[in-house]
Order: structure tokens, then sequence, then C-alpha cells
């Protein structure tokens, strides 16, 4: 992980130079110049990694539409991770995506593609990249005083003075910069590509789109594509065995190799022990009733082991040592695992691996409206568990049920 991460950095330090060339793609057995062009998108800096990875769906889900039509040449360019607000480590260079995920499997359902591909594709050569156009998505305000939404869209005055650089590269940079006033599907956004002849385009603030169709079969495909980096899942099936007596063939987690072949099947068993996913630092702080305190937390979890006749438990959480000691110690007749990387990861590699580790228990119960929580629930769909296994929630003061998010092939 770490020379995949030294190279990338000595890309981007690398690149100086810009030119913009057509590309060439062999179909059939010609090569037929393609001018392709590119849609960027980035999102409201504080947003956290599994919003962020919701947000992607919603732009993948729109090239992938725009496959079929007269712009088949647009391919979706990778916003890289960076100084998320949740890492404490606070990376400093742009992670590429292939960091978390398996870029084969995004590719074969969208055409995507990381920052630095396009840095290659366009031949860099002058030190500064314009993007062609920027649209800085807002929202309408009235919409929100009145309750009233419609699908609209217009070029208006900018709710917030816009940023004249992006993902933290400050040499790209753009001489048109302008604020769209937006309600509807991302796929809508599809109308701005038509009108213009920009050759690249850049949609900030793509956090305002929405879904075309949630949980639809064009959203789960989106989803089951997002197969993660093959050495985290590496990573964390060595720990499942090591500590969890869990591995793939023994707890009916098998999937094919292509995401395209899997099929419907509700027969994973999971290994021998209870996951959980408990969120606590902003979001304990900001949702007091829907985040149980640690010693809430606790005696629903002695409650499940003990229903579930387990001994075993898994806790992936963002809490402070402190709390984590003293959840441990509150349940110190079971055994309590988390995952401590033994090698340097980032911090956004390490909740990967808590998230494949819950995802591949026997039993899961996460926080209530956390999206950390809900990527977990869509994994063991697509792995096929039961649904009582999956759809559960830790309580606070209150404790609706969580909502079922069922996949569909
Ligand atoms: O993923 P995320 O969008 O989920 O953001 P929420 C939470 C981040 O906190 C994760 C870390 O991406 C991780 O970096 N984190 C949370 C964890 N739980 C764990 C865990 O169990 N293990 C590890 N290793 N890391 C929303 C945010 O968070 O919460 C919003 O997206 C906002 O921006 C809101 O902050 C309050 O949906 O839980």
């Amino acid at each position: 992980m770490q020379s995949e991460l030294f190279k990338y950095v000595l890309f981007t330090l690398c690149f100086k130079t810009i030119l913009m060339n057509d590309v060439c793609e062999m179909n059939t057995n010609r090569c037929e110049p393609v001018k392709y062009r590119y849609v960027f998108y980035d999102i409201n800096p504080p947003e956290g990694f599994n919003l962020r990875r919701d947000v992607y769906m919603r732009f993948a889900i729109f090239v992938h539409k725009l496959k079929q039509t007269n712009l088949s040449n647009f391919k979706l360019v990778l916003p890289p991770w960076i100084r998320l607000y949740h890492w404490n480590k606070q990376e400093s260079v742009q992670i590429p995506w292939s960091h978390f995920f398996d870029l084969n499997s995004l590719k074969q359902f969208a055409p995507v593609i990381e920052m630095y591909d396009f840095f290659n594709e366009i031949n860099v050569k002058y030190s500064k990249i314009k993007i062609d156009q920027v649209y800085i998505l807002q929202h309408y305000k009235e919409m929100f005083d009145t309750g009233k939404f419609e699908d609209k869209m217009q070029i208006e005055k900018c709710a917030t003075k816009p940023k004249t650089n992006f993902y933290f590269y400050n040499n790209i940079t753009s001489d048109s910069i302008k604020c769209l006033s937006f309600h509807g599907q991302a796929s809508h956004l599809k109308k701005v590509l038509e009108e213009s002849n920009a050759q690249t385009i850049l949609f900030d603030h793509a956090e305002v789109a929405l879904h075309d169709h949630f949980g639809n079969d064009i959203y789960w495909k989106a989803r089951r594509s997002m197969r993660f980096n093959k050495e985290l899942k590496k990573l964390a099936a060595d720990f499942r065995q090591k500590y969890l007596n869990s591995s793939d063939q023994a707890d009916g987690t098998m999937l094919p190799e292509d995401w395209q072949k899997e099929t419907g099947k509700r027969a994973a068993k999971g290994g021998p022990y209870l996951s959980v996913h408990l969120r606590r630092r902003d979001f304990a702080l900001g949702r007091p009733n829907d985040v149980p305190s640690i010693h809430e937390a606790a005696s629903q979890i002695t409650k499940l082991l003990q229903q579930l006749s387990l001994r075993i438990v898994f806790i992936a959480t963002d809490s402070t040592i402190q709390e984590y000691t003293k959840l441990e110690g509150l349940l110190s007749t079971y055994k309590v695992y988390r995952f401590l990387p033994v090698e340097p990861l980032t911090d956004g590699a390490v909740a990967v691996i808590d998230q494949i580790i819950c995802s591949h228990a026997q039993f899961f119960v996460g926080t209530h409206e956390s999206t950390f929580t809900f990527r977990i629930q869509e994994e063991r769909e697509i792995m096929g568990f039961p649904e009582h296994t999956t759809f559960n929630r830790l309580c606070g003061n209150r404790c609706e049920k969580p909502s079922v998010w069922k996949i569909v092939y």
C-alpha cells in the first residue's frame, strides 16, 4: 500500500504540462480517434468517506447512462481523496481511488478514470490545468423554506464566494466558474453537457444532485461494482481467519470474481461472531438521542451475545481509546476484538478493513443513520445474508426500526 501511495505522490509532484490531444481507441480492427470529454466532480469538504461513496454512485450512474447517448465520449474523473475531516492522520497527499477500490470493477459499470489517468490522457504540458467550465451546485433556498421541491436548474448569483482552485491542487483552476442552483436527479445535468462544447466540466458540491433512483437494479449494479481493493480484502481475511475463526468458504460468503456474475442467493451464514459499528465523535455529539452511551452500548451488545449464544464480538468504532477501553472492560466476560494494523495503513484503509470484517459476521448491529453502517449493510445484502441479521441498530433514548434496503438484481 505504501509503495502505491509513494508512486502516486511522485506522479502528482511530477506533472507539469498539459496538451489537449485526441485519443485513439481500438474499435474492431481500426484505430479511430475519439475526442474524449471529461466530467469532474467534487464534494463539500466536511463530508465523510461513505457519504462520498454515495455521491460517487450518483455520478457513476449519470455517466453510465450517457453511454447509450450521443454523449458517450464522456469519462468521469475520480476526485482524489484528501484531508477528510474524520481522518486523524490527515493524509496530506491526494490518495487515488485504487487505494480503496478495485478500479477494474468500477470500470465494468462506468467509464471512470483516476485523476492521474486524466493527466496522462491529456498529455500534460503546461504548469496549470484550467478546467473549461466549473459549475458550483447550490440548493434553491426557497425550496427549503417553503417545503415545495420541484426539478429545476438555473445559473444564479453564488450563495457563497466560490473557490478558485480545486482538489487541493493549486494548479487546477478555471477561468469560468458559475453557480448553478439545482434541484433534481444527477442525470438531469446531461442538459448542461449538451449545451456546452467544453472538454472538461467540473460539478462542485456534487452532493446537491440527487440519486436518479434509489435502490433499483442500476443503483445496485453501481454499488456492486464498488469492490474493495484486493490487498485490503486480504488483510481483513487474514484477521478474520486468525482471530474470528471466519473464512469465506466456511461462512458461505464466496462471490464470483466478476460482480456482473453475481446472482441473488440468500445463503450467507457469516463468521461465528457479532459485529458492531459504534459511531462516536461528531455523530454521538450531534445525535445524543440516537447514539447510546458506552454503558448502554455495552449492555445492548451483551444482550445480543446472549441471545445469539456467541462469545466473540468485533467492534468497529471511531471512538477515543478511553471509550474503547471502557467498553472492552464492560464486555470482559467475552472475547472482544478490534482491528489494529500491524503495518502502517492510512485511516481510510483501516476504516475499509473494519467495514469488511463487520460485513462478514453472523450478525451485525450498527449506528442509526450512519452511512458507514449503511455501506456495511449493503455489503451484507450483496453477500446474501438473511435480512434480520443485517438491519439492526444500537438504540439511544429512542429507537425506531432501521430502514431495510433490500438488494435488487
Ligand atoms: O464514513 P462517514 O461518511 O460516515 O464518516 P457517517 C465517518 C468517518 O469516521 C469514516 C470514521 O469514514 C471513518 O473515517 N469512522 C467512523 C470510522 N466509524 C468508524 C469505524 O468504525 N472504524 C473506523 N476505522 N473509522 C457522517 C459524515 O458520518 O457524519 C458527515 O459523512 C457528518 O460528514 C456526519 O460528519 C455527522 O455517515 O457515520
